[in-house]
């Protein structure tokens, strides 16, 4: 168990802490706002959670099932700043950029979004981040909640790279839902339409150049602007509220509301979150990412350690668990599944009650004997009961 769940017992005891109500978070520099967080705490934002070092909404006075359900009628605008960008440029910025990854990105071309794996030196995540081709000498690498300007700086220097590597004033405002393309048609023009999944396209707000993807941390289709600032005209705090009310007016004409990356929505996707259901101590393999690991074309950092653990062989792999019991209601703390012997083969690190599926639903990593869709097992809810699951694929079936 000790390799299996590497981590994740010593955290189960303290989750419970991360519980307690009525505790406040001390809000410092080092916790930091965005452009649109006053917009959101005028909206009535309830709580929020840090992510790289800035502040993420996690709900509105809504319940997560209300909340679900708008996003998949409407449209709704989230305040995902906290997707920092780190910005790689110059001559070798290309060269770098595929010394982090398993992807090969030769055939990439500018206005492309891919999803990449980044992997330390053991194979083990330590990103999975959504990398943009702004040009052959500039990329942005959208990260989620780890420090990859430090990894990349400290390998470009490491590797005597000629690059420039900065985190640009870049706070991606997402616009997500099934009306999102025609809100921003009606701000940007029908060229939105054009835009494919994962591409993107530059448009112009209020003289400034902004790019606009089809993309987001949702399985609804929609939009991420990557808003930047441009301190020659405006504080990016202007420019951005700037932009937020204008979307806001138009969007009231289709039910617009402020929302944030929905748990149901997410998990119901197969959306995995770095930090909460996979961490350093997995390996792109165990997390379903082998479409993006080839071997035959470059070097990229983990590559030895990644070639040994496919020979060697998985212990573990990332599933989806249907379950039974009281409409679970997510409070941090990981649920054991167990197989049909009582054995402990996996523990769910994100779950919750999916109104459509109508069961309790979550992402655990599975042991090898038991991964299998279909599985029959266990799931210890939290008042220690044991209720049936199913081992399913990711995503959920619809
Ligand atoms: N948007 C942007 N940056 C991000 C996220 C995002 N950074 C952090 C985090 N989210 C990264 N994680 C993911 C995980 C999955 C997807 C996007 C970001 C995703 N995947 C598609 C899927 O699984 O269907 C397709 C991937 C592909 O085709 O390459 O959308 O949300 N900017």
């Amino acid at each position: 168990m000790g390799i299996l769940f590497g981590g994740q017992n010593k955290l189960m005891k303290k989750t419970s802490v991360h519980q307690s109500k009525n505790i406040k978070l001390n809000m410092s520099r080092r916790i930091r706002r965005t452009p649109f967080t006053d917009k959101v705490e005028k909206l009535g934002v309830s709580d929020f959670t840090v992510v790289n070092h800035m502040l993420l909404p996690k709900g509105f006075r809504k319940t997560v099932e209300q909340d679900y359900w708008h996003l998949s009628k409407h449209v709704q605008l989230w305040d995902v700043s906290c997707q920092r960008q780190v910005q790689i440029s110059g001559k070798d910025a290309f060269k770098l950029i595929q010394k982090l990854t398993p992807r090969p990105l030769k055939k990439m071309q500018t206005g492309k979004c891919f999803y990449i794996p980044i992997l330390n030196e053991k194979g083990g995540m330590i990103n999975d981040p959504v990398l943009l081709k702004l040009d052959d000498d500039m990329f942005w690498i959208s990260i989620a909640d780890s420090d990859i300007l430090l990894w990349a700086n400290g390998i470009a220097i490491g590797l005597g790279l000629d690059v420039k590597i900065k985190e640009p004033d870049v706070y991606p405002l997402a616009v997500q839902g099934p009306k999102s393309e025609d809100l921003l048609v009606s701000i940007f023009g029908e060229e939105i339409r054009k835009i494919k999944f994962f591409n993107f396209r530059i448009f112009d707000f209020m003289g400034t150049k902004q790019i606009i993807a089809r993309s987001g941390y949702s399985k609804q289709d929609g939009f991420e602007i990557y808003f930047k600032g441009f301190e020659k005209y405006f504080d990016s705090k202007d420019l951005g509220e700037n932009l937020w009310d204008t979307i806001w007016k138009v969007g009231k004409k289709f039910n617009i509301s402020p929302g944030c990356p929905n748990l149901i929505d997410r998990i119901e996707g197969g959306l995995m979150s770095y930090g909460n259901d996979f961490t350093k101590e997995n390996n792109p393999y165990e997390c379903n990412l082998e479409k993006y690991c080839k071997f035959d074309d470059h070097d990229f950092i983990g590559k030895k350690a990644l070639e040994k653990i496919k020979k060697s062989g998985l212990k573990q792999k990332m599933r989806g668990v249907m379950f039974g019991g009281k409409p679970y209601k997510p409070n941090g703390k990981l649920l054991p599944v167990l197989s049909l012997n009582k054995k402990i083969i996996g523990r769910i690190t994100s779950g919750i009650f999916s109104p459509r599926i109508k069961k309790n639903i979550g992402l655990s990593m599975i042991s090898k004997d038991y991964w299998k869709e279909n599985q029959k097992v266990l799931v210890e809810t939290l008042d220690g009961k044991l209720v049936k699951g199913t081992i399913t694929s990711l995503p959920f079936p619809k």
